[in-house]
Order: structure tokens, then sequence, then C-alpha cells
């Protein structure tokens, strides 16, 4: 049986360790399209040359033509700027609804079967905008965020109990944005959810509410020591997470940007929360039952990625 197929859209950061990461997880075949010329090309034969070294087998290809993923299985948008110290992520907005449209009208033209995951911010409503530009199914668009979230949430949260990550369990939902929504109650070492670790003396509120904030920052917080850009290990590996569960029809739970219809009060609307993802794409969106104070910051959230999408249709006639 032939490799799976996986198109890059976008070669910069993330797109390069995207690409680095199925190459040594075996993941299948990788183009990397940019428009910036040589980058691509570059960076996937520098990956190729690693091959030897790291033992994987593949075909590397770097183009700044969208005719070379035809027929991608999947797809991960990256392409746009991210943002600098002192921006935030909705400051990206407009630049990048304009590098969406013509990924969406790439994408449908020569890959219209693949499972988009998009990570271009602000992501909530670029995967929304992403969905309406291509035209494919709501169920094989979907948005990275929650998984990065919650790594994030998660490695403090080890960090803080001095236990291996594997046991820590985390919720982020909502928003890719200062509202997102780490949920503590549904978070857990282990299973004991973290309201029980701090009556266990585990940790304090304080400390668990210092640990939610640093998690709604953990953006800022590298992009702040960076300088020059923002954070692209843990994204791709969030990433290729998703696409991994995709292509072997694992059947993950997994937090991301999905179209919301129905569920959560919610009618057609591309916001963080918990998913299946298989060989269906975003199989099913996975109903929680949330608190008065969960459901307000969740609202909240809601809100704030309403007011980006209307943003959008006000910069793009098309998307009205
Ligand atoms: P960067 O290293 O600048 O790479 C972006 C690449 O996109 C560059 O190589 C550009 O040449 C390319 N590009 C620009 N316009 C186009 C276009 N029209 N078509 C194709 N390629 C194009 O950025 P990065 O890889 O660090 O970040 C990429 C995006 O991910 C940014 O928007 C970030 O804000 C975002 N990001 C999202 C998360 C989430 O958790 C959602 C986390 C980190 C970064």
């Amino acid at each position: 049986m032939a490799r799976p197929k996986i198109a890059l859209i976008g070669a910069g950061q993330i797109g390069g360790t995207l690409a680095h990461l199925a190459a040594v997880k075996e993941l299948g075949d990788v183009v990397m399209f940019d428009i910036a010329e040589g980058t691509p090309q570059g960076k996937s034969l520098d990956i190729a040359e690693s091959g030897p070294a790291a033992k994987f087998d593949g075909s590397f290809k770097g183009t700044n033509d969208y005719a070379d993923i035809a027929g991608a299985d999947v797809c991960i948008v990256t392409a746009g700027v991210p943002r600098k110290p002192g921006m935030s992520r909705d400051d990206l907005l407009g630049i990048n609804l304009k590098v969406m449209k013509s990924v969406g009208e790439g994408i449908a033209a020569h890959a219209p079967n693949a499972f988009v995951i998009c990570i271009t911010n602000p992501l909530d409503a670029m995967v929304w905008a992403l969905r309406e530009f291509s035209g494919l199914p709501h169920n094989m668009v979907c948005g990275m965020a929650g998984v990065l979230d919650s790594a994030r949430f998660r490695h403090f949260l080890a960090e803080e109990f001095d236990v291996s990550m594997r046991d820590v369990t985390a919720f982020v939902l909502g928003g890719h944005g200062d509202t997102m929504v780490p949920l503590t109650r549904y978070s857990t070492v282990a299973g004991i959810p973290l309201p029980d670790l701090v009556q266990m003396g585990w940790t304090s509120q304080e400390k668990l509410d210092a640990i939610v904030q640093r998690t709604r920052d953990g953006g800022a917080e590298i992009v702040g020591l960076l300088k020059t850009g923002s954070a692209f290990y843990a994204p791709a590996t969030s990433g290729i997470e998703m696409a991994e569960a995709y292509l072997k029809d694992q059947k993950r739970l997994l937090p991301c940007a999905a179209y919301v219809d129905g569920a959560y009060g919610l009618n057609g609307f591309y916001v963080g929360v918990p998913t299946i993802i298989g060989a269906g794409g975003i199989e099913r969106v996975v109903e929680i039952k949330m608190n008065k104070d969960e459901q307000a910051m969740f609202d909240k959230s809601v809100d704030a990625v309403k007011g980006l999408v209307e943003a959008c249709k006000g910069i793009d006639d098309s998307l009205s």
C-alpha cells in the first residue's frame, strides 16, 4: 500500500518541524509548499538527508506549486505570519485572512479529500475562514489549539506535582486566545481531579490559579523569550498528534477547534471543544457538562471568537 501523503502548507518554523516529526515517525511522504522560493525545497532536502542517520524512509519534496499537493491525505496549514512581542494573535487577522483565501483555494483545487488541520492564528477565526474558502466538508477541517494549550497545562501541572506528565490529563476548551478555558475539574493526575489534589494538599488553590493563568499566557511567554517569532516545537508536535489520529483511525479524544452545530448551544460555529478524531475526520463533538462558572468562561470565549469571525466578514465580502 502506498504511503499516505502529507501536505504542509507553510514551510516556516512550524512547517519545518512538522516535516521533521512526520519523517521521524514515518507517517508518510511529505510535500512542503510555501510562497518563499527555496525554503520548502531546502528544508525538504535537509530532512531527506537526515534519513540515513535517523533511519526513516519516505519522500520529501519542497514546492512553490499547489499542483504538487495533489491527492494529499492530510494538509496541515501554517502559512501566514506569527506574532512578535507586544502583538496579540488577533493583530494577525487581516494579513492571515488573505493567506487563508489562497490556501483554501489551493486545497480545494488539488486536495479536496484531505483532512485539513489549520494552525495559523488567530486560530478559531482562521479555521472558520479556511473552511469557507475551501468549501470542504466541516468534519474534514479543524484547528489545532486545544492539544497545545492542554499540553502546556499538563507540563506545568506535572512540574508542580513532580509526577510524570504521562499521568497528567488536562482539558483546555474555548477559543485559542486570552479567553481560553482550562477546566480544572476535568483535569487529573491518573484520574484524581485537580480540586481533589488541592484538598489532598498536593498544591494550593493560589498555585493552581497561577498555573491556569500561565497556561492562558503560554504562547506570549514563548514569544517574549524568542522575540523574533512564536512557539513551534510544541505546536508542531500537537498538530502531528492530530494528523496521526486521523491517518491511523485512532479515535483519539482530543480538544480541537471543530465545527459545532447543535452541541454547547452553538449553531454552526468553530471553537475549541473535545472531539473524536478518526478516519472520518472529526467524527464526533463531545459535549461535557459545565458548571455555571465554566459555562460563563466558555460563553465569553465564544463571544471573543464571534467578534473575530465578524471582523473577517467585514474584510472579505465573499465571507458574509
Ligand atoms: P513562520 O516561521 O513565519 O512561517 C510561516 C510561513 O508561511 C513562512 O515560511 C511564509 O513564507 C509562509 N507563507 C506566508 N504567506 C503564505 C502563503 N500565502 N502561502 C503559503 N505560505 C505562505 O511562522 P510559524 O511557522 O512560526 O507560525 C505559523 C503560524 O502558526 C502563525 O500564524 C502563528 O501565529 C501560528 N501559531 C499557531 C499556534 C496555535 O496554537 C494555533 C501556535 C504557534 C503559532
